[in-house]
Parts: C-alpha cells; structure tokens; sequence
C-alpha cells in the first residue's frame, strides 16, 4: 500500500542520524535504570506513567478531555486520549513526526511550539524510553481525517507510518507490551491499586482531569477525576480522621510564571501529612517550596496567636512541628525549568521558589484566620496542646533517659545481640513471636547476626503521642538496640549499630500486620534510616517439597511448578517429540502451554475461549481475514462444524454479524454464542489483530507446532496414549508430578526448625532479603492510617476490599 505511506526520502539509505537514532535507543535498553529507575516494578510501573504524561500535557494544554487505560491480559497497556494527535507529517529529516517522537530520546517537547512541560515523569524522557523497552508497541493516530499507525520491536519500526481509513475524531492510542528481556522478575505484573493511585495523584493535582482506567485481567475499572482537585485530595487525607474545621484551606497564585496551589486543613490525629509536588511529580525529599510553605505556616499562626494573646500561657513561641502535628497538606508548583535534587532527585532546588510560596502563604493564610475566627481558635488551641505536650516530652524523655539508658548500652534480657561491633557487618533480626524468636537466636550466626523477638502487635502508633510510645517494652527495646536516639531533632542514623535490620514475619494476615506497623514506626520516627537503605523484609520460602530423601525449599507458586515438572518431566518419552528437543526445552514448552491457557482464561471476557483457541489453530493473518467478507464467513463455518462434534463443550447457539469499520478499512466480526443457555458476544476487530494479546497467543501456537504436532503420544501399556490437544497434555504431567512427593506449605516461622530456619532465611548465601525503600515505606503508612484510626468507615471498607487477598494470604 504504497499511496497509504508517509513518504521518507531517507528511508533506504542509512543516513547518519539513523545510525545515531539506533545508538539512542540501544543505549536505553543498555541501562533502563538510568531512564526509569530500575528494572523491578517500579520501572515496570513507570512506563504507564511516562505514556501518560504526555496526554496529560495535552489535557493541561487544553486539548484533551479524557484518557483511558487499560491493562490487557498479556500485562500489555493501551493509552487513549482525545487530544490533537502527534503529528505525523514529514520532519526536516524525512521522517515522519510520529517517527521521531517514538524513536529518537529527548524528542519530546519538540513540536511543542514554546508550551512548556510541566508534567513530567521521573526524567521526562517520555515515549521513546518505553518504546525502546518495549518488545512490541504500536502508535495510532487519528488526525486530519484519517487513521494512521506505525509498529516497533524493541524500539524498532517494523514498516512506515500507515494510513488506514479515515475518521473525524482526533486523538493518541499507544499499545506497548514490556519487554520480558528487561523486566525479568517473575512477579513482575501491573497492580491495579499502583496504577490507580498515581492515576488517582494526577487527577488530584489537576483538576477537571479525566483519567478512566479498565483491568481486563479481572473486569475491574474505575474512574479518576475531581473538580476541585486539591481540596479533595485533602478530603481524601483525612478520610479516617476527625478534621478540626469543616472547610479546607485552599488557594492559588501565580508568579514569574510559577504557579503555585496549596490546600490545607487540621485534623485531631498527631500526625503530620504534608505532601509536596513539582510539575505533578511527588517531591518526597522536599525542597523550596516546602520550605517556603513551613516557614509561613510557622510565621503566620505565630503572629496570629500572639496579636489574639493565645499563647499567654505557654510563655513561648510555638515551634513548626507543633503546628504541624495534625495537619494535612499539599503544595503544588509548576516551574518552567525544574531543579531536582537530592538522593532520588526529588527534592525541589529551585530558589525562588521558596519566596513566591512564603509570601503567597504568608498573605492568604493570614487573611483567612481574620475571616475565620472560630476555626481558627480551634486550630490555634491545637498547636498550644501540641506544644505542651512537646515540652512534657522532653522532661519524661531526660528522666527515662537516665533510668534505662535508652542510648544502647545495656540491653533487656529478650534480645539477643552479635558480638561483632562494626555496624556494616551487623544484622538485627526483628522476629514475630516468641518461639520463631527462639529457633532465631539457635540458629542465627552469633558473630553478626542479632535477633530481637517481638511478641503481638508491637504497638499502635498511630494514637499514640510521642511520650507515650517511649513506655512500650517493645518499642524501648528496639530504640536502644538501634542506638539512633530518637525524636525529630535527637535520631542520628549515623549511629544505627545494624546495617541490615530485617523484619521476620509470618506470611498470614498477622505478620502482615505487624510488619505494617514496623515500617510505620521506621517511616514516622526514623525516615533516615529507610533512606539510607538499611531496612529489609526477610522472604522465607513458603514450600518445602520432599521425595524420598531429597527435600527442597521453594520460595513461591512458581518456584514449586517449575519443581514438579522438573522432576515429572524426568524421563518422560513423548514419542513425536521434535528431535533433539532437550529435557530443558521440554520444560518451557509446558510452561508455556500453561501461559497459553492462563491468557486464554484472563481473555475470556472479551472472547470466547473455545472460539479464540480455534482461531489460533488455525493460524490465521486475522489482520487478512479481516479485510474480506468471505474468509469471516468460512471461518465462523469451521468453527460450528466443530461445535457440532464437540458436544461436550455446552455451545447450543453460534451467530455471526459484520460490521464495517471506516477507520481501519477491514471489518468487525461479532459472534455471539449460547452456552448452557448463557449469552455472549466476542468480537475480533483490528484492534485484536493489532494487540499484543493476538500476537502472543499465535507466537506461542506456532512454537508449539514446532515442538510436537498434535495429537501428542506417550508410550502406554498396549495402546499409545494420545493427548487431542496441548492444554490435555499439561493436564497429564501435572497430575503424574505430584505423584510420590510430600508438600509442605509454611504458615508461620514457627513451623520451622532452628537448622530449617538457618538455611532458608538467615544464612546469607541462601536467603532473599528484600529492600525496603522509602515509597514502601509511604505505602505502609497509609495502610496503618485506614486500619488504625479512629474512624470506622474506611477501616471496614479497607477490610472489606482486601478480605480476598487476605484470604489467599491465610490459606
Ligand atoms: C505536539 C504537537 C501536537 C500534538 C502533540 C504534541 C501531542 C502529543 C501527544 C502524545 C500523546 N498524546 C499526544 N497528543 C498530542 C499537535 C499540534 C497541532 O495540532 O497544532
């Protein structure tokens, strides 16, 4: 279709900057991590998020008026806004817009025509990065009339830009699938509650924004949008908690082209929520703005308190965490030519910045005290209480200070310390329960490693002031193990006496809870701790598998599958085997089958099950098939003829429709079939052809051909034993491999032995700890809020929607 081509004059011949082009993206899946962060589900994850910002930007600029989502059953995401479309006319180069922006690094703000970014993904690098690690991705574009698209490999275009039929709607659509080469973790899969607070974050931070996102791996969807942004996403912050004032606090301003937006409103919890945002990215190290934003907070309630005579009492000023204790916040700036600093790069560095939201703060605030006087005498008199408290803190902390010496020296008789000194080399278990805690202290290295037992819940932070929680037999023991001090102004990481300091829990509803509450307390009271990496969650293996004498530790579902074909697998003789196929090989195929069936169920749906394995097996150019009226019509055919001689399958009914589709120039097929009486209707569009769903399921199919033609043979008694189809066979082997074999599934520590306990979680050639990094941290944070805080709501509601996952976690 040589007409339908957006002509390229440099095409053919490889041109210097092609050359360059390809450097770029290689460079990319050289080193993801410098262009997404890592390679685990954070990267994963934010791949999503730099597709997003660029429809995003559309929206901001005025354009674009919903986007949608969705995560597919192949864990591959399609993007769709409403906005203008990216260009797709020839560049200065030859090339096509489009072209250039999926392919060539940093091209992204190019066309913008002097607007500025101002949503911008972690390094703003944008569509290209994904692309590049992408194993496939296809743009299309509906734009002066017509529908257009381009395909890549691994940021390759397979072909020009197309045309394909025409349309009046304008907009992006881009489909990626990541690439298995670069995000090799097993556990690797989208979560829809990530996806969705991000969505939910940006729908927050720019009001009016419409973000729709659909998972079709479970049929769940949900809407992101707001019309007064910031002061929902308040509401949404102090929905487990008492606010002291019924409206939020909430203004605007703009100067020197920074804009800045701050929503805020107390509430009767001790804890401070003050978030911070650059351009819609969370600054969670801080910066000018927050500086700015404290500093007026501090000014500002000060000067009114005293002018009011309300702090006659205390006989000093108050300090900024008094007036923070309760708060909840957020100041949003968009800045022209952001500075991000710090370990993460996530800390604000431009200077003017902290001036425009002082003063904005400093007027606006003040202003609304004058307007509002009861509140504000409501939110004073908070502040004098927390200061108060503050000061009786400090007296309590001197006087236990002396009396247990809560700076390390001796430590109570449950812990059991190492008898190394050098920090880097000590390790501190924290372990759940007593007897879990015994086997630890058995087993444990005694040289590095420390184990201190924890028994129940710890303690509830979250109601607990500071002064309190010092009195906890736990939280004491832990604080003087630590050797940091504690308190805003006493904790010094740089005393930690343990570089690694691992949580132990069991893998149930409890464990989970405990170590929620850990990684609140190290996350509100020692954030540096987190930061400086030294915190980790211990991963003991949830199986143990035992035959004969051989037994195996298996950390997860997948590692005890791989386990048992292994061993089922062993010497097994499939008679039409395709020669030299090797016991390894053998073992991908099954897996693989079993990734065919799992997406075949994830996509049922969408499509019938029965009818989309059909089409597979037929190894069909649906893309083809599509364009032509009498190939549909002979498919559907084939596919009752084979109803009619399975009448196992339940399909009473099989009907057909086509649709014409004007923007893809080929036709829509609908069939509908009744099932046990049961209606529903598949239908196999462009967009089928076009996905990576399609794409996996016939790239499976033909690898599977390739190894063993069907019917598959075993040797058997008299007979072979034929196996009609794949899905028959993966039955069979895993039905022979558990066969003989003792499985053992742990529920708690408790079940293990002090040796079992050393091979699997302690010693350190063997064991899996995981890093907890800051965001975890957060995360925790916010679990702890909704199961700890007053209100009962969001609590039965959190429960409630977690009671599924709970329940697999407790089996
Ligand atoms: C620059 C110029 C124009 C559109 C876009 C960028 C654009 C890019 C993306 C990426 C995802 N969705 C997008 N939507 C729009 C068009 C300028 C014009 O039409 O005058």
């Amino acid at each position: 279709m040589a007409d339908n081509t957006v002509e390229s004059s440099s095409q053919k011949s490889y041109s210097a900057d092609s050359i360059q082009v390809l450097e770029g993206l290689e460079a990319v899946r050289k080193r993801p991590g410098m262009y997404i962060g890592d390679t685990g589900l954070r990267g994963y994850h934010h791949l999503v998020y730099e597709i997003l910002d660029n429809s995003v930007d559309e929206a901001l600029a005025g354009f674009c008026k919903r986007i949608n989502i969705t995560i597919h059953a192949d864990e591959s995401v399609t993007n769709e806004d409403d906005g203008r479309g990216i260009p797709v006319a020839q560049h200065k180069n030859g090339k096509s817009a489009l072209e250039v922006v999926m392919t060539v690094l940093h091209a992204g703000g190019k066309f913008d025509g002097g607007s500025y970014k101002v949503s911008g993904g972690l390094h703003g690098v944008g569509a290209s990065v994904v692309n590049a690690l992408s194993e496939r991705c296809q743009v299309e574009v509906r734009r002066d009339g017509y529908v257009w698209k381009q395909s890549y490999e691994r940021g390759k275009p397979v072909g020009d830009v197309e045309r394909l039929g025409t349309t009046d709607k304008t907009g992006t659509k881009t489909t990626f699938k990541p690439d298995p080469l670069i995000f090799k973790g097993e556990d690797t899969t989208y979560s829809f509650t990530t996806l969705g607070n991000r969505f939910r974050e940006l729908a927050f931070l720019n009001a009016g924004l419409h973000i729709h996102l659909t998972d079709e791996r479970s049929g769940k969807s949900q809407d992101f949008q707001f019309t007064t942004g910031l002061q929902e996403f308040i509401s949404y912050l102090n929905e487990s908690k008492k606010a002291l004032h019924p409206q939020v606090i909430h203004f605007k301003g703009e100067k020197d082209t920074v804009e800045v937006e701050i929503a805020l409103q107390w509430n009767d919890s001790y804890t401070e929520s003050v978030y911070s945002y650059c351009n819609n990215i969370n600054t969670i190290e801080g910066g000018t703005h927050l500086i700015g934003l404290r500093g007026a907070l501090t000014r500002t309630v000060n000067s009114y308190a005293t002018d009011k005579g309300l702090l006659k009492d205390l006989k000093e000023n108050l300090e900024g965490e008094d007036i923070r204790e309760g708060l909840a916040a957020v100041v949003s700036v968009k800045v022209r030519e952001p500075q991000f600093e710090g370990q993460t790069k996530t800390k604000l560095g431009n200077t003017e910045v902290k001036g425009i939201v002082e003063s904005l703060v400093n007027d606006k605030l003040a202003d609304w005290f004058d307007r509002n006087p009861g509140p504000t005498k409501t939110i004073v008199g908070k502040c004098v209480e927390a200061a108060r408290a503050r000061l009786a803190a400090r007296k309590a902390r001197e006087l236990t200070r002396r009396k247990t010496a809560l700076d390390g020296g001796a430590l109570p008789g449950k812990m059991a310390d190492c008898q190394e000194r050098d920090p880097a080399l000590c390790e501190l278990y924290l372990v759940e329960g007593d007897s879990a805690g015994g086997s630890a202290k058995q087993a444990r290295d005694r040289r590095t490693q420390a184990v201190l037992p924890l028994r129940g819940k710890i303690l509830n932070v979250e109601k607990a002031r500071f002064d309190k929680m010092l009195s906890n037999e736990e939280i004491k023991t832990l604080i003087s193990a630590l050797g940091t001090g504690i308190g805003r102004d006493n904790m010094d990481a740089g005393k930690i006496r343990y570089h690694k300091v691992v949580i132990m829990t069991d893998a149930d509803v409890d464990g989970s809870h405990i170590r929620t509450l850990l990684l609140t307390f190290f996350y509100r009271q020692m954030p540096e701790v987190v930061e400086r990496g030294y915190v980790y969650i211990a991963q003991p293996p949830l199986y143990r598998a035992k035959k004969g004498n051989v037994e195996k530790y298996l950390k997860d579902e997948r590692a005890l599958l791989d386990h048992l074909l292994q061993s089922s697998l062993n010497g097994i003789e499939v008679r039409n085997l395709k020669v030299g196929t090797t016991e390894g090989e053998l073992k991908d195929f099954v897996i693989a089958i079993q990734k065919f069936d799992h997406l075949l169920k994830t996509m049922a749906s969408k499509y019938d099950p029965d009818l989309l394995h059909f089409f597979v097996s037929k190894g069909l150019d649906l893309k083809k098939a599509l364009e032509s009226q009498e190939q549909l019509d002979k498919l559907v055919a084939e596919f009752k003829a084979w109803v009619e001689k399975s009448p196992t399958k339940g399909i009473l009914g099989v009907t057909h429709t086509l649709d014409k589709d004007v923007e893809h120039n080929c036709f829509t097929l609908k069939v509908r079939i009744s099932r046990y009486g049961h209606e529903s209707e598949s239908r196999f569009g462009y967009a089928t052809a076009a996905g990576s769903e399609w794409q996996e399921l016939t790239s499976l199919w033909r690898k599977f051909e390739e190894r063993v033609k069907l019917p598959i043979e075993l040797p058997g008694d008299k007979e072979p034993v034929l196996f009609h189809t794949y899905q028959g066979f993966l039955a069979h082997v895993l039905e022979t491999s558990k066969k003989g074999i003792y499985i053992q599934r742990y529920k708690g520590l408790g079940e293990m032995n002090p040796e079992q306990l050393w091979d699997t979680t302690l010693n350190p050639e063997n064991r899996m700890l995981l890093q907890v990094n800051i965001e975890d941290a957060i995360a925790a944070d916010e679990t702890f809020s909704v199961l700890m805080g007053e209100e009962v709501e969001p609590r039965r509601k959190f429960i409630h929607d977690n009671a599924l996952l709970a329940r697999e976690l407790d089996v």
